[in-house]
């Protein structure tokens, strides 16, 4: 195993004969603050048991795990560091973003011990014919319908941003309410109006999950707030239109206010349509465990839609009991991982044996 300039944890199962083109086998090894314990690490612990499970049968195509670094966004703001690595868009724009305490992200990866100038090196292979990647689905829909395992079709544009709302400090005890220019009043107005645009457009999802007030004394009125903004559908389209009309209505009620708006993209990120080929054989795959597969759009990002850029790419998703996920009730039902491995092994063998996937080996 080794680790690439961006962190990436990195193995190569060989095939039956080299030179052969690979298949990588990934997901995330970071997560979110107070998160559970599957998000990301479950695909990376999949893959390697997966590999386990052919008892070191070789396959004509190679296999290469990756673990990615980081995939939430949640240090920097902006996230898929380490996938992003892999398809050469880790750029110095990304890698001098700083953290909360001022530490850029080529700090971090040098302080970690590696050489942010050997990023180029991470790039995946040139002989990479697909990404497959296990991964909870973090959402209620495959609890709702009693299936195990699904087949993700494509992964839901997304947004973020953050929003600031710049007003006037005063005295919370001699200001008159109508002389006000209140950051607080200003951002909980908006965060309320997000929810009520998302709760009246059906698939659309807007999230202000962060915010911060300043000074931040009880007893003086918020000269700034800053909020973060997430926004997710399954197109582009309603997503860009969700997302203009969210932020008008904050330049609205700035000026209302007497207050001015500041507002900072930190992603955008299209919509990205998993392989069609690769979706048939997953739920071939699917069904050859006895599960009847579900075929769903991906609310959450993954680094499937990175991967994406570069090869063909596609998930299956096991069912998240309850739907919870970034929490510590995250869970998955044992007999659902064994009938993932179970449909891995099958997909293997599939792919192994499927003249499509020979063209694209002849092709890589
Ligand atoms: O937030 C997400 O889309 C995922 O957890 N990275
Ligand atoms: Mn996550
Ligand atoms: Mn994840």
């Amino acid at each position: 195993m080794t680790v690439d300039a961006a962190g990436n944890l990195r193995a190569l199962y060989a095939a039956a004969e080299s030179p052969a083109p690979r298949m990588v086998l990934g997901s995330h090894l970071d997560t979110v603050p107070n998160a559970g314990a599957y998000d990301g690490v479950l695909g990376v612990v999949m893959a390697v048991a997966l590999l386990e499970s052919l008892g070191g049968r070789r396959l004509p195509f190679a296999i290469e795990v990756v673990g990615f670094s980081e995939e939430e966004g949640v240090r920097f703001g902006i996230p898929f560091i380490g996938s992003r690595a892999l398809v050469g868009r880790l750029d110095d724009e990304l890698l001098d973003r700083k953290d909360a305490n001022g530490i850029s992200v080529r700090t971090a990866i040098t302080n970690f011990g590696l050489n942010p100038a050997e990023i180029p090196r991470a790039m995946l292979s040139h002989d990479a014919i697909a990404y497959l990647e296990f991964h909870i689905e973090q959402g209620p829909v495959l609890a709702s319908l009693g299936r195990s395992l699904g087949a993700v079709d494509a992964i839901a544009a997304q947004t973020r941003m953050e929003c600031e709302f710049l007003g006037r400090a005063n005295h919370a005890g001699t200001t008159p309410m109508h002389l006000r220019h209140d950051a607080l009043a200003a951002a909980a107005e908006w965060i309320v109006a997000v929810e009520c645009t998302a709760h009246n457009q059906p698939g659309l999802v807007a999230t202000v999950a962060q915010i911060a007030a300043k000074p931040g004394a009880s007893n003086v009125i918020a000269a700034e707030v800053r909020v973060t903004l997430d926004v997710r559908y399954k197109s582009d389209d309603i997503r860009d239109r969700a997302l203009g009309y969210l932020v008008q209505q904050a330049q609205e009620i700035a000026e209302r206010r007497g207050l001015t708006l500041g507002q900072n993209v930190l992603l955008s990120q299209r919509a990205v349509a998993m392989d069609p080929y690769l979706i048939d054989q997953i739920q071939e795959a699917i069904r050859s465990t006895g599960c009847q597969p579900h075929r769903m759009t991906s609310g959450a990002g993954h680094d499937a839609m990175i991967l994406a850029e570069k090869t063909p790419a596609a998930m299956i998703f096991l069912r998240s009991p309850g739907g919870i996920s970034h929490d510590p009730a995250e869970s998955v039902e044992v007999e659902d991982v064994a009938k993932a491995l179970e449909c891995g092994l099958h997909l293997l063998d599939q792919l192994a044996s499927s003249s499509e996937f020979q063209k694209r080996m002849c092709r890589a």
